[in-house]
């Protein structure tokens, strides 16, 4: 890769195996090292790459608005030491068994007419059983007959249980790796990295497009930050949609009281991610509500386009949905 040009032409693979040719052409191979160079870039030589592919492939300014629900909150059998849905931290959040048809389209009419087009459910389990799966297509249907995209992000899936969702209209599933694999057991360690891995195959082995990111600000290093984004552009193909999420440090989970992370370091992580998975859509995630406008403004010439829009992420907040308007307008971005 030219450094400091800013010339890019898509990476090419060296790689001499049979289906070289295929996988450059869905996915290129990224080392960790390759990906460390990028972030290592003077900013402004990082940021004029990021958006020249940003450019090669994407309306310059438009940006793609999901609003988030969560659909089962709190009480996680899980350990994930940033959330604040783990039953064994104590964070004030209230548990709420599953919302009804109903209250999910109320959210979700209500989000189709502030302007969002993707609708994205979450659920605090480990993963569904096959009760929470009959449950879930029938949101999943309701809320994709109100004309808007699907998006669901329910933990673990067994095999079969993708091919339900699919089957009731789920457009995208969301399934984050995180971290790196070599920071992941300092955060989870209920369950494996290669959990998460077999998850997505299952997603993509029944057509649902993947969503799949990862969290900034954990206190990993740099070459942590490289290892995710390697991670996630050597996913064959990477994901159509990855949102990278700077942490929301919660009272009560083990991450609260991290050493803040400098915010240049993720517009770093967004312009890596633009580069690597040039045709995806990468999200400005969690996080913006803590973030100056400037820093967002910066994301968005990093490449990110897309953002979760509407007063509440899962259990936390997000900019309400006026001041986000307002900012869109002040950066002559558009919905997309
Ligand atoms: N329980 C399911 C699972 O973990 O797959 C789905 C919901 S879970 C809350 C979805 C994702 O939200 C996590 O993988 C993580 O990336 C992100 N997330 C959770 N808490 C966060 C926080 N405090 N700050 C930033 N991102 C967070
Ligand atoms: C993703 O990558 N970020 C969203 C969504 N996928 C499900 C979740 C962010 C959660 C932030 C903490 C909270 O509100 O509970
Ligand atoms: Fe549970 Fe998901 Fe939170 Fe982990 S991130 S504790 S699996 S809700």
């Amino acid at each position: 890769m030219e450094s400091g040009t800013g010339l890019i032409s898509e990476k090419q693979c060296t790689h001499h195996h049979p289906d070289a040719a295929i996988q450059q052409e869905s996915s290129p191979h990224w080392s960790v090292k390759e990906i460390g160079v990028l972030l290592d870039l003077p900013f402004s030589d990082l940021i004029f790459q990021a958006q020249t592919v940003h450019r090669q492939y994407h309306d310059a300014n438009g940006v793609q608005l999901s609003t988030l629900l969560s659909v089962k909150t709190g009480g996680c059998s899980e350990d994930c030491a940033y959330c604040p849905q783990a039953a064994r931290y104590h964070t004030g959040v209230e548990n709420q068994s599953i919302l009804s048809r109903e209250e999910v389209v109320a959210a979700a009419t209500k989000a189709k007419e502030s302007g969002a087009t993707r609708f994205c459910m979450g659920a605090a389990w480990r993963g569904p059983k096959q009760r929470d799966i009959e449950h879930m297509t029938g949101l999943i249907s309701a809320v994709k007959d109100l004309g808007l995209e699907t998006c669901a992000t329910l933990g673990i899936l067994k095999p079969g249980q993708a091919a339900q969702l699919k089957e009731a209209g789920l457009d995208y599933y969301n399934h984050n790796l995180d971290t790196s694999p070599e920071f992941y057991g300092e955060i989870i360690t209920t369950r494996e990295y290669q959990s998460r891995l077999d998850t997505l195959e299952e997603v993509r082995g029944s057509n649902i497009n993947v969503c799949c990111g990862g969290i900034v600000g954990m206190g990993e290093s740099r070459t942590a930050r490289a290892g995710l984004i390697a991670q996630l552009a050597n996913l064959n193909p990477y994901p159509e949609s990855v949102p990278i999420n700077y942490l929301v440090q919660v009272e009560g989970t083990p991450l609260y009281g991290t050493p803040e992370l400098d915010p240049f370091e993720f517009v770093r992580t967004i312009a890596a991610a633009r580069i690597t998975m040039p045709k995806a859509k990468v999200r400005l995630s969690a996080g913006r509500r803590q973030m100056p406008e400037a820093i967002q403004a910066l994301c968005f010439l990093a490449g990110a386009n897309s953002i979760f829009y509407g007063d509440k992420l899962l259990t936390t907040g997000n900019p309400d949905t006026e001041q986000d308007a307002a900012l869109l307008k002040k950066l002559g971005l558009h919905a997309l």
